[in-house]
């Protein structure tokens, strides 16, 4: 069923970083070539969203020298693709009755991310979705059907966001185990297409 022209149309807000740019795979390889000496997280073994917390445990400073790869010119613009992620969000724009978003946070030292977020999503998706950038800090306050994530946990002033998040895998939340009725979406060559349907028909 496409919703019908009467129904609302469904809202979808798609995270960047771990859901459409692969933020880990550059952040390993990045420290493995500024500091080749130093001991390093491999993606099987990472855990807990913030890859610095983890470096930190290793050794304290290790803390620093992994913030300061994604702090960098040039880290968020060189992401690659998330596999399958670069069709399904062409695909899901085209869709009809569906309204899709790229809902994505700068870090705190924002000077470089945000601009290069920009031009990545221009780059690799073109300019109808460089419109649909939401860049916020708090996505709970942003309304909408669903919103995909790879964060475990998305947290902000709004206690009931009107969305279900749906936790996108990737190696720092693989081992998590979702408490019902919490889902989630391996990859995107998992049924993404179901999980907009599932909603639309409630
Ligand atoms: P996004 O909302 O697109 O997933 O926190 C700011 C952004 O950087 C946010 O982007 C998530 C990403 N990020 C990580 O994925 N891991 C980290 O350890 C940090 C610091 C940021
Ligand atoms: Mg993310």
């Amino acid at each position: 069923m496409d919703g019908g022209s009467a129904s609302r149309p469904l809202r979808v807000l798609v995270d960047m970083d771990g859901v459409l740019a692969d933020f880990e795979g550059a952040l390993l390889r990045g420290f493995s070539a500024a500091f080749p000496g130093e001991p390093r997280v491999e993606l099987e073994q990472r855990r807990g969203f913030l890859a610095v917390e983890q470096y930190r445990s290793l050794r304290e400073d290790l803390g620093v020298k992994v913030a300061s790869v994604y702090e960098s010119p040039g880290f968020f613009l060189g992401l690659d693709p998330i596999p399958g992620a670069m069709e399904a969000m062409q695909e899901m724009i085209q869709m009809p009755n569906t309204e899709v978003f790229i809902c994505t946070s700068p870090i705190r030292k924002y000077e470089y991310c945000v601009q290069e977020k920009y031009i990545w999503v221009q780059k690799h998706l073109g300019p109808k979705f460089v419109e649909r950038i939401i860049l916020t800090r708090d996505k709970t306050v942003v309304s909408a059907d669903l919103l995909f994530d790879d964060k475990d946990a998305v947290k902000g002033v709004e206690p009931n966001p009107s969305w279900e998040h749906i936790l996108f895998s990737c190696c720092h939340n693989k081992h998590l185990k979702l408490q019902p009725p919490r889902r989630r979406l391996e990859s995107w060559t998992d049924d993404w297409r179901a999980i907009l349907e599932s909603k639309r028909s409630k």
